[in-house]
């Protein structure tokens, strides 16, 4: 008997802890910006993964250079060189600018490591007494699910029941120079910001933000990092977002979409003035981090973003999108507001639920996700098309009308 999506979630429900709730598609294949459920029925594919799916679902150029790699060497530790490590990071410093990277797997493990980077780069050159270093982070983050980092996050839904935490963070209002101001003292080390908050509901700072915020830390002789895991590689519509305001953050991490879809791939960038104070052999490293095949993979997931445009594209489509949402005629719709293909329908609160909206939109072949009461994010593959566009709007008009 063939199973029914119902089948599959029931399975999950049983045999998986209860960690997250999944709209109700059990996704099959995937090509491009598009996705087949386990029923045959096609959708569009409005999410990528919380932006890792910058370049689309099996993009041929990255599959072809996994494949390849796997093939001749999957993994060897750092514990050793491998041949692939130092084409990619050559390849991922020239293109961002930066001295140095260091690479790891997931985006906390990258976020984690610019804390850590940040902190002894602190003890060893600002000279702040032992252990009294202090990272300023902001309300409504989200950099990822470790319990270091869920310990300033701000959604008890996130760190509730998971303390106790590590200590050396201050949480500021985001979008607040003055408040950054007055959090520094003689022992902050760091400020840590997202471009534009993502999981907060594509939370955009007020213009010029970045600019004033890059501006105090460098007269406080602070570090600026900016997590570009969400936000970077193409997704707003310039490499990173930060580059929007023409500043050069001291560490950035990057993800995602680094790993082009296929595999998790992440990174710190830092010239060398943060990188070789902070790090030193065997102070710090991973089984999996720089591994030959994340290496190839990550390489040809940077070439496709370059060789496809994918940055202009971002640009060119989010217009495009933003202009096709903002013409839906409902008096549900309080806000479209966006850069590049990072894109939120803020609804009313009288519209009820984002999420009744996102599962009519699922029914109805658009894959997106709520964030929080009202936000409705979509951030389709940077390969997206007009036309591939205009079928989505199609299904969202009726949706949000
Ligand atoms: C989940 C959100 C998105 C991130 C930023 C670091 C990380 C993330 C700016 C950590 C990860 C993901 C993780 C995923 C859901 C998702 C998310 F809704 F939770 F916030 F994208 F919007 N910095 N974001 O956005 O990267 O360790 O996951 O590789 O945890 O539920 P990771």
């Amino acid at each position: 008997m063939t199973r029914t999506t119902q089948d599959y979630i029931n399975e999950v429900d049983k045999v998986s802890a209860h960690n997250y709730h999944p709209l109700p598609a059990v996704i099959v294949k995937g090509e491009g910006v598009w996705v087949w459920d386990v029923e045959g029925k096609k959708s569009i594919d409005m999410l990528s993964a919380y932006s890792a799916l910058n370049q689309g679902h099996r993009h041929p150029k990255i599959i072809a250079a996994a494949k390849k790699q796997m093939d001749t060497l999957t993994l060897t530790s750092r514990a050793f060189h491998n041949d692939q490590m130092g084409p990619f990071l050559a390849k991922l410093t020239k293109l961002s600018g930066y001295d140095k990277a260091l690479p790891m797997c997931t985006g906390a493990e990258a976020v984690e490591t610019a804390i850590k980077a940040a902190r002894r780069w602190g003890y060893k050159v600002k000279k702040v007494p032992d252990n009294k270093a202090e990272i300023i982070v902001c309300a409504d983050n989200f950099h990822g699910r470790t319990t270091t980092i869920v310990g300033f996050s701000t959604d008890p839904v996130c760190n509730g029941g998971f303390g106790p935490f590590t200590p050396g963070f201050k949480i500021i209002p985001y979008g607040d120079v003055k408040a950054l101001e007055a959090a520094i003292t003689p022992n902050t080390v760091g400020f840590m910001v997202e471009p534009i908050q993502g999981e907060a509901g594509v939370k955009m700072p007020p213009d010029g933000y970045l600019k004033a915020c890059y501006n105090v830390t460098k007269k406080n002789n602070v570090l600026f990092i900016a997590d570009e895991i969400q936000t970077g590689l193409g997704r707003t519509g310039k490499l990173f977002c930060y580059q929007h305001e023409g500043i050069k953050p001291e560490i950035v991490c990057v993800g995602k979409a680094l790993g082009g879809g296929l595999y998790p791939v992440s990174a710190i960038l830092a010239d060398d003035p943060v990188m070789m104070a902070a790090f030193e052999w065997g102070n710090h490293g991973s089984t999996f981090g720089g591994n030959p095949l994340a290496c190839a993979i990550a390489s040809a997931a940077l070439d496709v973003i370059i060789d496809e445009k994918l940055i202009d594209r971002s640009n060119e489509m989010g217009e495009y999108f933003r202009g096709k949402l903002r013409a839906i005629k409902s008096d549900k719709i309080k806000e479209v507001r966006g850069r590049g293909l990072l894109i939120a329908v803020e609804m009313t609160k009288e519209a009820g639920h984002a999420r009744n909206y996102t599962e009519k939109l699922v029914a109805s072949g658009v894959l997106a996700k709520e964030t929080h009461e009202t936000t409705i994010r979509f951030a389709p593959p940077l390969v997206i098309t007009k036309k591939e566009i205009d079928w989505a709007v199609e299904r969202i008009a009726k949706v949000l009308a």
